[in-house]
Formats: structure tokens, C-alpha cells, sequence
């Protein structure tokens, strides 16, 4: 039995959907998913596993031009996406005319590995919106397959799967059968607490914000886990914390039940609230946090 195996790195602006279409390959909320741009900030690894192929998908950052240092590792994920790929997939959305990113685009359309475009939601449209896109994207973009798809209610999203198998080169696998990712639990605590955060708070907060979970002790019946919030400001830590502590406990619910979900166990969860003075522009907090991967 031949074997295929490879790496699907999937690219495009912010709030496209990527991270949605990554979950519904998987069948598991690996990565944060929220109305807000920048959701994603890591290339996360989500490996699909058949007895013959193995598929290593990667979820990756918006495309934006960086404005400070956390952004600017942001984009570094991206091209790291680029150089590993053997199949890229580039997602827009409906209604969506170009890529804010003009050296990006020269990548995608002078890739030398098969491009799959995909045209995402579908559901939002019509027919007569949809035909327009697809003869625009196609003049854009003559070396992509497109793909006209609905991650959210899955749509064409079997279907997508089912070419990326085809395309795999013939390869072993590259990872355990059994792993689905290469991020640790922890990474998982402090997205889904920052998933809540990006939902809750407005403008600035959740953009200044950066949690680590300093305990993740697992119990045979319970997980007990600690994580700091950390803001820039001293006037955003009593926003995060809210009214006699109100919308710091909301957050703390909502990450737990996510978390009892995800892990399969109770989870106990404590939160506080640390101030990082200037972390987004700190090379060495960067580094500390996992973004720095130079
Ligand atoms: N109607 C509709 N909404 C969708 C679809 N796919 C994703 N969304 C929504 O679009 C928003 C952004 O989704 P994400 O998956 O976080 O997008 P992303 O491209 O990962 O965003 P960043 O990580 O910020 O770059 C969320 O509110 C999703 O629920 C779809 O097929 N149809
Ligand atoms: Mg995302």
C-alpha cells in the first residue's frame, strides 16, 4: 500500500475563516474562532490521520501588514506556511476583490505546488454573486482549482478534503498516528481564556492581551489549571476584571466548559491578572510567549 503523506498550509486576510475550515477537517476546535480580525496569531499544526495518508494542515495568522512586533511574528508564521507547503490553500470570502498584500499574492500565484482556492461563505450569497467571484478569481488567479465552500456549515468541505488526499505526494508519515497536533495542552488553556477575551472585551483589550497558564496539574478526575492575563496598562487590568470581579468570572466560566469539552475531564481554573508593560513590542517577551521562531 502506498502511503501519502504532506504538509496543507492554509493562508489568506484576517476573518476569512481558516481557522473554521481547519476545526471542520479536524472535527475538533483546535483553533479560536471569533467574529474579531486576528483571532489566530500561531501557525497551529491539525494532523488528520488515515490508515494510507496522512494530512498536517496548518492554521495560520490573517495576512495584515504588521504595525508592531507581535504582528510582525504573526506574518513570519505565514511565511513559514509558504516555504513548507506542499499544497497551499488560499481562502477568501465572498464579496472579497483582493489581497491586501501584494508580495503575498505574487506568492500564491507563481507557487510551483498545486493551489487550491476556496471561495468561502457561500451561505452568505448567491448564485449570481458567486458566479462573479469565480470568473474574477479565476482571471486573478489561472493556477488555483477553486472550490466555492461553506466551513461553517460544511459545505464542499468533504469534498476539498477529499482532492487534498489525492494531491499528497507519496510520502510516510511524518507524525505519530496517533497525534493531532503539535501544540502542548497549555497552548490550548491559553487560547481558549484569549478566545473568551477576544469575545468579551472591545477595541484595544484583546489585542493587548497575552495569556499563560503557569499550572496544568491533571488529576485522574479533574484538571487543576492556573493562568495569568497579562495587559500592557494598569488601566487595563481593572477593565479585564470588571465589577467586583464579574467579567474576569465570566471569562473564567466560559474558557472552563470550553475546556471541560476539549480535555474530557473537569477542569478547576483560576485567573488573575498580571501588567507586561509593552509586551507586543518586548523581543525577549515575544520569544517568551512562542512567537518569536527565528
Ligand atoms: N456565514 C459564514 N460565516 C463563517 C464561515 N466560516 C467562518 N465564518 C465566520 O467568520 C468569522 C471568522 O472566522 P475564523 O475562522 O475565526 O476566521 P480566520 O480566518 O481564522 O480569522 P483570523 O484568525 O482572525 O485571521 C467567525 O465569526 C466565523 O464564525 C462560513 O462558511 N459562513
Ligand atoms: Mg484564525
Amino acid at each position: 500500500m502506498t502511503h501519502k503523506a504532506g504538509f496543507v498550509n492554509i493562508i489568506g486576510n484576517p476573518n476569512v475563516g481558516k481557522s473554521t475550515l481547519m476545526n471542520a477537517f479536524i472535527g475538533e476546535k483546535l483553533s479560536i474562532i471569533t467574529s474579531k480580525a486576528q483571532t489566530t496569531r500561531h501557525r497551529i499544526l491539525g494532523i488528520v490521520n488515515g490508515d494510507d495518508f496522512q494530512v498536517i494542515l496548518s492554521d495560520t495568522p490573517g495576512i495584515i501588514k504588521p504595525a508592531y512586533e507581535l504582528q510582525a511574528s504573526m506574518m513570519d508564521f505565514v511565511k513559514t506556511a509558504f516555504e513548507d507547503a506542499d499544497i497551499l490553500i488560499y481562502m477568501i470570502e465572498i464579496g472579497e476583490k483582493e489581497l491586501k498584500d501584494e508580495a503575498f499574492f505574487n506568492k500564491i500565484t507563481n507557487a510551483k505546488i498545486p493551489v487550491l482556492l476556496l471561495i468561502n461563505k457561500i451561505d452568505q450569497s448567491n448564485q449570481e454573486q458567486l458566479e462573479e467571484q469565480v470568473q474574477f478569481w479565476t482571471q486573478k488567479m489561472p493556477n488555483a482549482e477553486m472550490y466555492p465552500i461553506s466551513a461553517l456549515e460544511n459545505f464542499n468541505v468533504r469534498e476539498v478534503f477529499d482532492r487534498i488526499v489525492e494531491l499528497l505526494p507519496v510520502s510516510p508519515a511524518f507524525y505519530p498516528k496517533d497525534q493531532l497536533t503539535d501544540k502542548p495542552e497549555r497552548f490550548f488553556v491559553n487560547e481558549a481564556i484569549r478566545e473568551k477575551i477576544l469575545i468579551h472585551y472591545k477595541k484595544e483589550i484583546p489585542y493587548s492581551v497575552e495569556v499563560e497558564t503557569e499550572e496544568f496539574f491533571e488529576d485522574e478526575d479533574i484538571i487543576r489549571i492556573r493562568s495569568v492575563i497579562m495587559v500592557e496598562r494598569d488601566s487595563q487590568k481593572g477593565i479585564i476584571i470588571g465589577h467586583k470581579g464579574s467579567a474576569l468570572k465570566k471569562v473564567g466560566t466560559e474558557a472552563r466548559k470550553d475546556l471541560e469539552k476539549f480535555f474530557g475531564k473537569k477542569i478547576h481554573i483560576e485567573l488573575y491578572v498580571k501588567i507586561n508593560k509593552n509586551w507586543r513590542t518586548n523581543e525577549r517577551q515575544l520569544k517568551r510567549f512562542g512567537y518569536n521562531n527565528k
